[in-house]
């Protein structure tokens, strides 16, 4: 905290208590010296005060400060002077006359604006309905009429502000990103990692930050499905105690484009196609892959984008990546370079194509839903945060640019070092005033985090505070509560649309001496400076459109991707390419696209090709760097789905109990509590909801039918116990298709000896085509069987049974 220099001048004269006394009372102009201090005479004593402030600050201490690049990286505090009381301050003297609405006297120097969210969440149980001027509403179902068949009269002021609240209720979406979900958490340091960073969530072990997590598909609409092919937005706001943190990131670690120039293009072309508006969130159209194709930076980004990370199988089993270089920065102002990786507990688990699709009718609020019931049900969504810690001369021998959006920093180049947990266990209460109000920016950093000269990120800095201006409806949308701060607020910004806070005082600049100086600058020891991050380049400077070389090599690491996957995931990433080339209607479009791929492999280009029914494959793209840098590796495992399995069994895993009139229903208990104990979610699905007659034990109460929720929503399957249960379903065709469903997307299905008949009904051949065991089929009914099967569910999918196109 800054000294306060001694109020030298203009002390109060003796004299002063000759002045008028109403001088005090007066706003407008008053005599050469003001009015002595009189205790009894509040007015006096402010504007008394009010003098002494000013005048002990007779000049602008920091002005020299301004100059030079030494001040530049180590500003310096503000000064700011102590007031006598609490008078200078005040906007009015009326201050301490408190009312239910205005409340008491603000408390000194804090800002109860940024209490937790209890301040603003509502509960109307046990309250009257009102009107928003807070008018009890006497009668809620009829408009004011001249008599009961008579004219509605234009008098009905609560018809007219019910009706006018509603037609403004939709506020524009996010231009990308608009249909997402999210939840509250915390964020847990494992460690201190003072030695690279003073952010204040990494300063101690075992210290909690709040988090808000948004997750979001990119090209759809708000209404859309939430299993398209497509991005994940992983958006993280840390509440710390020096201000907002937005790590705002994507589930695939790089990008399709390398400058912000690109994104309003990229987005127009993957967006509806603006003459029919269709399809909606899709990529497989015409102008997604004109542009691309053209564009054959995106390649390594299509490559993810056609695997099966664009389609995950909850928000909860997927990666997140921060994607750009950032900086962390020690209290020295020391700075390295940072990747970020959030790592599933769940691990990484996808859906597969076919699924995907069926999901999206099925149920369009896939993971929307999967991400409330785990959170209500206990099984709350982890990741741990990982960081990839590289200097600048460690950066300059990477075989890549590691500002370039379109390049990862393979993880045996630069190891993932753990830095601590992140838990979502609170669902909003309003999906409006939170998921939907809450605003990231790439922009929002603390002290300890800074930018890299990612000429992507640089862009964004700015298109996040633009586009919530017009979204939220001005410039205040940092106080909507999901925003604000749980650190105080205070600057000289003022007013706007939908202002909230109340300002107390009349400064409103600075430097003030009216205002004691408040709010003073931190300097360097508390406030935010940037790196100076000094460009030692070897080029040519100057002003210039360009791009640096090794921003030219468009397919060294689309190659490390396609190298680094298991066959499976190979042949689903071919697979996605001919899906999506396939519902192109100019053919020239694919054929560039799979000139593109030959530079990435000519077997994945064979295989498109092959399923396009091109019969000869096209000369390869020119490249853009025909020799490009050696990579450092070749393959890198961590960028396989199978590397994380994750670490929680079968906890959060829907396991559908399958029954009709007959089941035996001790049994189907007996299971269903074992497997809930384990922690999964297993539910009964019959012919309807409701009652079903048991062979054994109590009736059982179906909590689906294989109406309302299809096979393709669980993850794995019991057949049940109980002749006559079995014989109901082998002849119900929706039955067959629920355990077809199951075993053609892989999953595992626990399989008592009498019920294979349903399996040999749906046309499931008991072993696979090789004569081996399928390790998704488990047969048998007791305790031993139930095990195997739920050890066999943990694995998520058993893709051995897998053939293109599906046998069943
Ligand atoms: Fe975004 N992006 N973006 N983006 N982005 C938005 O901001 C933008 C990019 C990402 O849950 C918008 O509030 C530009 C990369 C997420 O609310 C907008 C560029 C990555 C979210 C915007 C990019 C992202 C957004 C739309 C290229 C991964 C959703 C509404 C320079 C690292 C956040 C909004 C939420 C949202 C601009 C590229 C992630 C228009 C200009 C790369 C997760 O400001």
């Amino acid at each position: 905290m800054a000294k306060s220099p001694k109020p030298a001048a203009g002390r109060a004269s003796p004299n002063r208590s000759r002045t008028n006394p109403a001088t005090a009372h007066h706003t407008d102009s008053g005599p050469a010296q003001g009015p002595a201090g009189d205790p009894a005479d509040p007015a006096a004593r402010q504007k008394a005060e009010v003098q002494a402030l000013v005048a002990g600050m007779p000049s602008n201490p920091t002005k020299p400060d301004e100059h030079g690049f030494a001040h530049g990286v180590a500003p310096k505090p503000g000064v700011q002077i102590a007031p006598a009381s609490r008078l200078p301050g005040a906007s009015t003297l009326s201050e301490a006359n408190a009312s239910d609405k205005t409340g008491g006297v603000a408390p000194e120097g804090a800002n109860p604006t940024v209490a937790p969210l209890d301040r603003v969440r509502v509960d109307a149980g046990g309250q009257r309905l009102t009107t928003n001027q807070g008018v009890p509403i006497a009668d809620n179902q009829n408009s004011l009429k001249y008599g009961v068949r008579g004219p509605v009269l234009l008098e009905d002021f609560i018809l007219r502000e019910k009706l006018t609240h509603f037609d403004h209720e939709r506020i524009p979406e996010r231009i990308v990103h608009a249909r997402g979900s999210g939840a509250h958490g915390f964020f847990e340091c494992y460690e201190p990692l003072t030695q690279y960073t003073r952010a204040a969530p990494f300063r101690e072990a075992g210290k909690t930050t709040p988090v808000f997590v948004r997750f979001s598909t990119v090209q759809g609409e708000r209404g859309s499905k939430d299993t398209a092919r497509d991005v994940r937005g992983f958006a993280v706001k840390f509440y710390t105690d020096e201000g907002n943190w937005d790590l705002v990131g994507n589930n695939i670690p790089v990008f399709f484009i390398q400058d912000a120039m690109k994104f309003p293009d990229l987005v127009h072309a993957v967006k509806p196609e603006p003459h029919h508006g269709m399809p909606q969130a899709g990529s497989a159209h015409d102008t997604f892959w004109d542009f691309v194709s053209l564009m054959p930076e995106s390649t390594h980004m299509l490559l993810w984008a056609m695997s099966d990370r664009a389609i995950p199988r909850s928000y909860a089993t997927m990666q997140g990546f921060g994607v750009h270089s950032y900086r962390f920065v020690n209290e020295d102002g020391a700075s390295v370079f940072v990747k970020f990786h959030w790592n599933p507990k769940y691990g990484t688990h996808s859906l597969v194509w076919d699924e995907a699709v069926k999901i999206s009718g099925a149920d369009p609020d896939y993971h929307r839903r999967d991400l409330w019931e785990r959170i209500e049900s206990g099984n709350y969504p982890e990741w741990e945060l990982g960081v990839q810690i590289f200097s600048e001369e460690d950066a300059e021998r990477f075989s890549f640019d590691i500002l370039d959006a379109t390049k990862l920093i393979p993880e045996e180049l630069v190891p993932v070092l753990p830095v601590g947990r992140m838990v979502l266990n609170r669902n909003p209460d309003n999906f409006f005033a939170e998921t939907e109000q809450v605003a990231f920016c790439t922009a929002h950093v603390v002290p300890g985090i800074d930018f890299s000269n990612d000429p992507l990120l640089a862009g964004r800095i700015h298109s996040y505070v633009d586009t919530q201006i017009s979204r939220l409806g001005g410039p205040n949308f940092h106080e909507i509560p999901i925003n604000a701060p749980i650190a105080p607020v205070h600057n000289n910004q003022r007013d706007g649309l939908h202002r909230q806070a109340i300002h107390r005082g009349r400064v409103a600049y600075e430097p003030n001496s009216l205002g004691g100086g408040c709010p003073f600058q931190a300097g360097a020891v508390q406030g935010f400076v940037s790196v100076p991050a000094r460009i030692a380049a070897k080029e040519e400077q100057g002003k210039v459109r360009a791009k640096p070389e090794k921003f030219a090599d468009h397919y060294t690491q689309a190659t490390l991707f396609y190298e680094s996957q298991t066959p499976v995931e190979q042949a689903h990433i071919a697979a996605a390419f001919r899906f999506e080339l396939s519902k192109l209607t100019v053919p020239a479009i694919r054929t560039r696209m799979v000139a593109s791929l030959r530079n990435v492999s000519e077997d994945l280009a064979r295989q498109v090709a092959q399923g396009l029914g091109l019969r000869e494959l096209p000369e390869p793209l020119p490249r853009a760097l025909p020799k490009p840098a050696k990579p450092e590796v070749r393959t890198s495992s961590a960028l396989s789905l199978l590397a994380r399995p994750g670490s929680v069994g079968i906890r959060a895993r829907q396991v559908a109990l399958l029954a009709a009139d007959g089941v035996d229903g001790a049994v189907l208990q007996a299971q269903a509590a074992a497997l809930a104990g384990q922690g999964a979610t297993p539910r009964t699905v019959g012919p309807h909801v409701g009652a079903l007659n048991a062979a054994q034990g109590e009736a059982v109460q179906a909590d689906a039918s294989f109406e309302n929720e299809p096979g393709f929503l669980f993850d794995a399957v019991v057949l049940p116990q109980g002749q006559d249960a079995i014989a109901a379903l082998a002849a119900n065709a929706l039955a067959l298709d629920f355990v077809k469903e199951q075993y053609r997307h892989g999953k595992t299905l626990l399989v008592p000896a009498d019920a294979r008949v349903l399996l040999e009904q749906a046309g499931i051949a008991w072993e696979l085509p090789d004569g081996s065991a399928d390790p998704g089929l488990v047969p048998g009914d007791g305790e031993a069987a139930l095990e195997l099967f739920a050890q066999a569910v943990a694995r998520h999918r058993h893709p051995e049974r897998e053939a293109d196109p599906p046998r069943v």
